[in-house]
């Protein structure tokens, strides 16, 4: 009855998509359990190279059954664009399963955060702008709008009457006075209603039975450890779990049905977004990692913030997610380097911190302590097995796996799906 989950390690994009898409094949269902559509999960298939950003990674692949939990907030407009972009590629959509506690975007979250962002200025999260801390703000604030609500007309109108009334204030005023009126948003979202019932099921009860048979359930993360609105480097994060609490939340699965945790991890880092970053790099070493790694913003195509491997950080992930194996993805990327960094620990104010600081303000002033590991020059792209990997990246491998705190189970060299290690 195996339930896996499959976390971010750092601040997202490590690679989460190939891993789920790689165990796909093996797994029965895969379940989306936190964020929207600010996501963004690249995955290569051959010729084919797919961007998901609100379908679970799993819908590439036949037999599996892909869910959206009841942590996911949903923009309606986005989930059937999707639908259709996949559709028109060949790809079967129709078993997707969308849970009825699940929350909707409705169009005004989209504007308050991003008028939220310009009001900020200098203090601006760097969102995505895709309304998910506001329509998350809503679920908290109890006048949140669930997919449930979309199929009984006076419950919607009701809850969306409701919403405006507490939110009248922050939308005149970022309306300008023209904020939208109640039947405005009942007609947006009703518009959708025929198209989505047939997808919608108490997924909660789906997927604990799916377990009772002893089928595999995925959990898939979107986001990040260091981006989870609890554990993350708040306010700089999202308004989601995204660790594996979350996925528990998120899913309905209980966490005694958790059989394995798989943290994703990138063979350096990246951050996209505002802030702090210790290992970050402002020079030319940061560019060629960004170019290397294609390191560019799956949904909004924002240039990410680049630096080396940041071992606190993956303890501090280990530790957090209960990792029991992380998956080392895009070690190819380091190749040709003389020399590569490794941060140990932090140095602030000239004290030594070998666990992440429970300071916000610290953790802003955290030098990074390095070590160096020599480097290879080899193309890793054809590896398979670790003995395959030149003897540096095998050394690299096997220090980082000291350093973060659980063992490194697979290793990616490339983007595409067979380009993976399998070490155990
Ligand atoms: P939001 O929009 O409220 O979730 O933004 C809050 C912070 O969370 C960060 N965030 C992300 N960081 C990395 N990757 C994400 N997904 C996309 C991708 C991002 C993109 O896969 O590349 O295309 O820009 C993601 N989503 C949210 C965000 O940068 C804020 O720091
Ligand atoms: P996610 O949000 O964690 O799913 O990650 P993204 O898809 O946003 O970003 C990861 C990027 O790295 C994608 O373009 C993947 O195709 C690519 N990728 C994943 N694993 C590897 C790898 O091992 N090597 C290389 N070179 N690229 C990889
Ligand atoms: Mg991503």
């Amino acid at each position: 009855m195996p339930a896996i989950a499959i976390i971010g390690a750092q601040w997202g994009d490590e690679g989460k998509g190939k891993a789920t898409d790689l165990l796909g094949s093996s797994v029965d269902y895969v379940v989306k359990f936190n964020g929207g559509n600010n996501a963004g999960h690249t995955v290569v298939i051959g010729e084919e190279k797919y961007a998901l950003h609100l379908l679970p990674s799993g819908i590439l692949t036949a037999g599996c059954v892909p869910v959206i939990g009841n942590g996911v907030v949903i923009d309606l407009d986005v989930l059937f664009h999707e639908i259709d972009g996949l559709e028109a590629r060949g790809i079967d959509t129709s078993k997707l399963v969308v849970s009825a506690n699940a929350h909707v975007i409705p169009d005004y979250n989209r504007t308050v955060d991003k008028v939220t962002e310009r009001f900020l200025g200098s203090r601006r999260i760097g969102t995505t702008g895709r309304g998910i801390g506001p329509t998350y703000a809503d679920k908290m604030n109890r006048i949140g709008i669930r997919v449930q609500d979309l199929f009984d007309e006076s419950i919607l109108r009701q809850k969306v009457e409701g919403a405006l009334e507490l939110k009248s204030q922050v939308l005149t005023k970022i309306y300008n006075r023209r904020a939208p009126g109640v039947d405005e948003i009942v007609d947006s979202l009703l518009v959708h209603a025929d198209r989505l019932r047939p997808y919608v099921a108490d997924t909660v009860l789906l997927l604990n039975q799916a377990l009772d048979r002893g089928e595999t359930v995925l959990l898939e993360a979107g986001q990040a450890t260091l981006l989870d609105v609890d554990h993350g480097t708040y306010p700089f994060v999202t308004s989601s779990s995204a660790t594996a609490g979350g996925a528990c939340t998120g899913s309905g699965i209980p966490p005694m049905r958790m059989d394995q945790i798989i943290g994703i991890v990138k063979a350096y880092s990246t951050r996209v977004g505002e802030g702090p970053f210790p290992t970050e790099l402002f020079d030319d070493a940061g560019e060629h990692l960004r170019k290397t790694g294609h390191e560019y913003g799956t949904t909004t195509g924002r240039p990410r913030r680049c630096g080396w491997y940041d071992s606190v950080v993956a303890r501090y992930a280990a530790r957090v997610n209960g990792v029991t194996d992380f998956v080392l993805t895009k070690l190819d990327v380091l190749t040709g380097l003389e020399q590569v960094p490794v941060c140990v620990a932090y140095d602030v104010n000239g004290v030594r911190h070998d666990e992440m600081p429970v300071n916000q303000t610290d953790f802003h002033h955290a030098k990074p302590i390095f070590e160096y590991l020599p480097g290879w020059w080899e193309d890793l792209s054809d590896c398979r097995t670790f003995s395959d990997l030149p003897e540096n990246a095998q050394n690299y491998v096997k220090a980082v796996e000291k350093l973060s705190g659980a063992r490194m189970s697979a290793i990616g060299v490339g983007p595409e799906r067979e380009q993976t290690v399998v070490v155990h």
